[in-house]
């Protein structure tokens, strides 16, 4: 039989605008995720969707033959200027398909290996960075993620320096991204009319348009200028000289911009997310930071001067683990749209329409009690193997979901593993300002306000590795 989904009550004109905050929207489906049930209709003027957050229907939205990858308005604003870029392609487009054979192997286990010493090199800027600055400063913890994140997928990818480490200011290409996404946001809850009339807001995403993509076209003169092109083995050589093995076609120039800005906008907001979420959860779990650092300190040593192989960090299980429940809980790249190929009954019983929006809310998906037991406890247990394997199919989607899956998701935890392991080196972390999370959305989500001091661990200890250390030769007269 046929039933009716439940949705919050209508409005006149606006439907369910009213319901979803705007400033933080996904906390608003959350809610109403546990008030109407895992799964629920939204309409707004000109459209409705779907919002799915139980594991029974996600494992059935996820069957690729039956459901595809939806670019939904929100997505389709950011075409803007991203394109048909990876993320914002349509499957059906040739671009998305060409593009996503041609840059696979940067992002192959081989790539992974390439860009150790690239993350390396970022990463020590950060850790200098606290150390210098000791225990009386107060760091921003998602300001210098995003700094991080941002440099490391910026010289990693196209081996260019945002040297966001020497400046004050956040750089410009941040301010610009983070205003034009907002702006592709807000004009889902707008009518076209009204974003016709804001003339100021429209100047102001035009010139972050533009900002934006010479910024790219900077990033990519330089690499042929150098001609270098043809050594390196980066995303961005990829893009200048790949060519597709099914079409034999490489990628235009409009897409080579077009997947530069949408690597460095994925490759760096949900990443810095990440590495916040994790450093918070970490904090207020004292056990669990512990277990983290013992093993930082069996795999990496305390010897700050040794830096850390590429071979550690698969060694770095329980860090993983780490990420991985942080992922669950607040999973930086909170939903992503699906829609079905056909008119089909989820569940055998809600008729969805084909075309039909389909709203994965991950946070939800990630605690439905069905597969996650007391599901707002943070327990790395969850993902020991053995926990894995005995876990059903898509209860975990933080990457999304099959060939539209993150392309980035290695790249991810590299760094983040990289980075936590030498945090945790060196500091003991305080939370000197008794942080309540509140969390702050763009098109991802971050720990707002999160600040904390961080001072070098313990000299004693420091001694106690110089101790065991063999003495130093008699210098040969
Ligand atoms: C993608 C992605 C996704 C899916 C979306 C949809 O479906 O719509 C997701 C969910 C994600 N991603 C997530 C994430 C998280 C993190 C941490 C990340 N992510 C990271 C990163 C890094 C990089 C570089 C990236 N990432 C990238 C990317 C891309 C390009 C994409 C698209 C793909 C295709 O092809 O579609 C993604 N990513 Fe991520």
């Amino acid at each position: 039989a046929r039933a009716s989904i439940p949705q919050p009550r209508t409005r006149p004109l606006v439907g369910n605008i009213p319901d979803v905050a705007s400033e933080t929207p996904i906390q608003s489906m959350m809610r109403l995720s546990r008030e109407y049930g895992p799964l629920f209709r939204l309409s707004f003027p000109g459209r409705s969707m779907l919002v799915l957050g139980s594991h029974a229907l996600v494992n059935e939205v996820c069957d690729e033959k039956r459901f595809d990858k939806l670019v939904i308005t929100a997505l389709e604003n950011i075409r803007e200027f991203a394109g048909d870029g990876l993320f914002t392609a349509h499957t059906h487009e040739p671009n998305w398909e060409r593009a996503h054979r041609i840059l696979l192997p940067a992002f192959g286990p081989q790539a992974m290996r390439g860009y150790f010493d690239l993350m390396l090199d970022i990463a020590e800027q950060l850790v200098e960075k606290w150390a210098r600055l000791g225990p009386d400063a107060e760091l921003d913890v998602p300001d210098n993620m995003t700094r991080l994140t941002l440099d490391t997928i910026a010289l990693c990818g196209f081996g260019y320096r945002f040297n966001s480490f020497y400046q004050r200011e956040m750089h410009p290409f941040v301010d610009a991204m983070v205003r034009s996404l907002a702006e592709a946001g807000e004009r889902t809850r707008r009518l076209p009319l009204q974003t016709r009339l804001m003339l100021m807001t429209r100047q102001q995403y035009q010139r972050d348009i533009a900002y934006m993509h010479e910024v790219v076209d900077q990033v990519i003169q330089e690499r042929r200028r150098s001609g270098d092109a043809a050594t390196r083995k980066d995303l961005l050589s990829l893009m200048l000289q790949g060519v597709d093995s099914v079409s034999g076609q490489g990628l235009d120039d409009l897409n080579i911009r077009y997947q530069v800005v949408t690597f460095l906008i994925a490759g760096h907001e949900t990443t810095s997310g990440l590495l916040s979420f994790a450093l918070y959860l970490l904090l207020k779990h004292p056990d669990v930071l512990a277990r983290a650092t013992a093993e930082v300190d069996r795999v990496l040593g305390r010897d700050v001067s040794q830096r850390p192989t590429f071979e550690q960090m698969h060694q770095l299980t329980y860090l993983d683990q780490v990420l991985r429940e942080s992922l669950r809980l607040w999973p930086t790249a909170p939903a992503f749209a699906l829609q079905s190929r056909e008119d089909t009954l989820l569940g055998g019983t809600w008729p969805v329409r084909k075309g039909e929006p389909l709203m994965i809310l991950t946070p939800m998906l990630h605690r439905d009690p069905e597969v996650w037991p007391e599901p707002e406890r943070f327990d790395p247990d969850r993902f020991t193997p053995e926990a894995v394997a005995a876990r059903p199919p898509n209860a975990w989607k933080p990457f999304g979901n099959g060939q539209r899956a993150c392309i980035g998701r290695q790249f991810a935890m590299q760094e983040a593993t990289l980075v936590l392991a030498m945090l945790l080196q060196r500091f003991q972390l305080i939370d000197h300002t008794r942080y309540q999370l509140r969390i702050k959305e763009t098109l991802t989500l971050k720990p707002e306000d999160f600040r904390i001091r961080v001072r070098a661990r313990g000299d004693e200890q420091d001694k106690t590795v110089v101790a065991l250390r063999p003495a130093p030769k008699a210098a040969p007269t």
